[in-house]
């Protein structure tokens, strides 16, 4: 059995705590005073007009953006052309890859902690068979319009902010690899994050959270919490697009997905809506990817994620990933048996446990739709997180439910219980995680 606990003090809250006692009450620090400015609003109009565009410039070209070809490099020269007017400091990085010329966009927002750097990146190729719209104008897009926002606000947080564009993602990865091995290993220690957007706007969207980082992880599951949509863990991406090179530089990394050519589930359909049986973009890769070819809401819900996990984490008093208990022991599940239960125990959280309990669960299945599963608290209280379906033939339970647990008393023994209610198909518990703010 094996317990982790991750403990971050609330250094902030002590300090507003301490003035209280020494002058009174003191009026709640503002977002800015915190030192956690609220992040604008970012207009999905204005993103919309930059995949046009650039959807332009694709029609211009040949039909594409791709590594080598005229339209990566116009893609290049457009997006440059808007950072440099709006104040960045912008460089561009030249490698060769099949015989080709490559081009990396790095913008730096002048001001901050230059020991402390965050950083935003988007593959701005496409493949040679489309204009790349979704894949991934619609990330670069996107992280333009942040910094466009960044500029326009005259924010001056206090880290340093750096937007990426990267070449030739699409042939394995190669701009931002370029970039990390030839970034000095003094400069890679400054970067205290790296977030990656690559398809943010699928037409049949998913909402996937990378989860690498837990304090990144968790700046966009709240986000999306506070919303109240649901998110999923994005498990396909481990080393699929331009969070891998920093990842393995051991930069913390984190980002944002609405997926490609997977399909998605009856249970995400009803998370979600869309088209259950459909890919969450049936035009991956294709000649289809256009400016048809986006959601409008999935990519303005996602530019405001990416605007507020970038005012969040760049305000130096990031939120800490809470206390998180976790039970990651493998628990096997009787095919049409007895339920079983993985526990973890709380100490340490004064009072109830909150409003919006994270739950994360992970369960490794045939067909998930066998299962039930619920939230057990220390009082014996039942919470169903998921009931049985036998139309969910899909596999895994890989999801954070928000449960409103506030009238639980927090320290306690807390039970995942899964059941699997239908013969042939066989799981087991993965992991069990519980996070407190
Ligand atoms: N490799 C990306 C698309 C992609 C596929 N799975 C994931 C997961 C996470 C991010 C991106 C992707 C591309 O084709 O550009
Ligand atoms: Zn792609
Ligand atoms: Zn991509």
């Amino acid at each position: 059995m094996t317990f982790s606990v991750h403990r971050h003090a609330l250094a902030l809250a002590g300090a507003v705590a301490l003035a209280a006692a020494l002058t009174g009450p003191v009026p709640a620090a503002t977002a800015e005073e915190a030192g956690t400015a609220a992040a604008p609003d970012i207009s999905v109009a204005n993103v919309k007009q930059h995949l046009a565009d650039l959807q332009s410039i694709a029609t211009a070209n040949g039909g594409n953006r791709a590594h080598g070809r005229a339209g990566y490099r116009a893609s290049i020269d457009f997006v440059k052309a808007k950072l440099d007017a709006a104040g960045f400091t912008t460089t561009v990085q030249q490698f060769t890859y099949n015989g080709a010329t490559g081009y990396n966009l790095v913008a730096d927002w002048p001001g901050g902690d230059p020991n402390q750097v965050l950083m935003a990146g988007s593959h701005l190729d496409s493949v040679t068979s489309g204009p790349g719209i979704n894949d991934n104008g619609s990330g670069s897009a996107a992280i333009l319009e942040t910094a466009l926002a960044v500029s326009r606000a005259g924010y001056q947080p206090t880290k340093h902010l750096r937007f990426g564009w990267w070449g030739a993602e699409e042939l394995g990865l190669v701009g931002s690899k370029y970039y990390v091995n030839n970034l000095p290993s003094t400069e890679r220690a400054k970067l205290t994050g790296y977030l990656n957007f690559d398809m943010i706007g699928s037409p049949n969207p998913g909402y996937f959270v990378y989860d690498d980082d837990p304090t990144i992880e968790k700046t966009f599951k709240d986000y999306f919490a506070g919303l109240g949509i649901p998110t999923e863990i994005e498990t396909e991406g481990d080393g699929r697009s331009d969070h891998a090179p920093f990842k393995n530089a051991g930069i913390p990394v984190g980002g944002l997905f609405t997926g490609a050519d997977y399909t998605k589930t009856s249970a995400q359909a009803q998370k979600w809506g869309g088209t259950a049986g459909q890919a969450f973009d049936r035009c991956y890769h294709s000649s289809c990817d256009t400016t048809a070819n986006i959601n409008d809401t999935a990519l303005d819900r996602n530019s405001d994620a990416i605007a507020h996990a970038i005012w969040t984490l760049s305000s130096g008093t990031t939120p800490p990933p809470g206390k998180v208990f976790e039970n990651t022991a493998d628990v096997s599940i009787p095919d049409n048996g007895a339920a079983v239960t993985s526990s973890v125990t709380v100490s340490g959280v004064t009072g109830n446990a909150p409003s919006n309990l994270s739950v994360g669960v992970d369960i490794v299945h045939t067909y998930r739709g066998d299962l039930v599963v619920d939230l057990v608290a220390p009082d014996g209280s039942v919470y169903n997180l998921k009931p049985y379906s036998s139309s969910d033939s899909a596999d895994d339970v890989r999801t954070t439910y928000t449960v409103n647990a506030s009238s639980e008393v927090a320290n306690g023994t807390w039970r995942l219980r899964v059941q699997d209610r239908a013969a042939y198909d066989t799981g087991y518990i993965n992991s069990f995680k519980l996070t407190f703010p």
